[in-house]
């Protein structure tokens, strides 16, 4: 975390200095988790820093607030700017950036909808989830004795403060154990996902992955990963998967904004495979990182400049 390298916060319309980029302790959101958020990547490109499927991140918060039934009061064009702005003031080649909507000060009581609406933009350098390493050498995971929240308690497919909860006991309970990470299973018992990533499995050359059926976040990263392995020449099947399956797999690993491709190489002491990242994930996760640098001619679509859209940045 590198928070002591960001100066500037887009607050409510404006640029501030981190020190002012406040809210009280009255806020609705601080009480009952009510807000929503992203979470996205810039990196550095031959032609400067570019937003990767931002438009994507973007569209996913305003369903989130939607959900809640929360008016962003700023145009997706207004928060792509944005965006771009916090980058550009904080002089980052690549970043990780996290638009917070959430229910402020009026009052409290749980219905939100008296109390205003504020948007932050944060940007600071986050080095992969797990830390560099986990790229190269994969991750151990553990199964949570919490299972994923039901999507009929709530909405599994909206990014929603409160609802992270959830995986922070999951992950506490990981990293007391000395875990990595913590996979969550659905009500069912099927695997939903991990605290704050999708989960892929490779067995007989063929890849593996859920969907909302399953209580999971519908991952950008998972989606991108579906196209490039398809692109790659793989087949991806979308359905149930178990613990028998990450079991019996020949490789797996998780997917997400801030984990990107990590390999698994372990469920709870079982080896995933040989134990060690597996070759078709590397290959994905090349692919992934290729396309993220701006590499791939096909992929451009994904990456969106962030000099184009500011007008004047001092
Ligand atoms: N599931 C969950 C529960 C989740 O939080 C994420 C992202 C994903 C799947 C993958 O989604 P996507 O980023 O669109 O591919 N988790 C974000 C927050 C992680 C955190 O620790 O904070 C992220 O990766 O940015």
């Amino acid at each position: 975390m590198a928070f002591d390298q960001s100066n500037r916060v887009w607050m409510n319309g404006k640029c501030v200095a981190w020190n002012d980029a406040t809210a009280h302790v009255s806020v609705h959101a601080l009480h009952y988790g009510t807000g929503v958020f992203e979470g996205i990547r810039c990196y550095e490109t031959e032609d400067g820093p570019a937003v990767f499927r931002l438009r994507d991140h973007l569209n996913r918060m305003y369903v989130s607030a939607a959900v809640y039934g929360m008016n962003i009061p700023y145009s997706l064009e207004e928060m792509e700017e944005a965006i771009s702005e916090v980058i550009l003031r904080n002089g980052f080649r690549s970043c990780y950036v996290r638009p917070l909507c959430f229910y402020g000060s009026a009052s409290l009581g749980l219905d939100p909808r008296r109390c205003p609406v504020e948007v932050a933009i944060l940007a600071w350098p986050w080095a992969p989830l797990h830390g560099n390493e986990s790229l190269t050498r994969g991750v151990r995971v553990t199964v949570s004795r919490w299972s994923k929240f039901h999507s009929r308690m709530m909405p599994t497919t909206a990014k929603a403060c409160g609802q992270y909860l959830n995986s922070v006991l999951a992950v506490k309970d990981a990293v007391n154990d000395g875990y990595d990470e913590a996979l969550l299973l659905d009500a069912q018992g099927f695997i939903a996902e991990g605290a704050g990533e999708n989960l892929f499995l490779l067995r007989g050359g063929k890849l593996y992955t859920n969907d909302e059926r399953h209580s999971i976040l519908l991952g950008i990263t998972r989606d991108s990963v579906i196209h490039i392995a398809r692109d790659l020449g793989f087949e991806v099947e979308v359905g149930a998967l178990s613990l028998g399956d990450l079991l019996r797999a020949d490789e797996a690993f998780l997917t997400g904004t801030a984990a990107e491709v990590t390999p698994l190489r372990e469920i709870d002491g079982t080896p995933v495979g040989e134990g060690r990242p597996g070759k078709v994930t590397m290959q994905i996760q090349r692919a992934f990182f290729d396309i993220t640098a701006g590499r791939e001619e096909k992929y451009r679509d994904w990456l969106h400049p962030v000099c184009e859209s500011v007008e004047a940045v001092a």
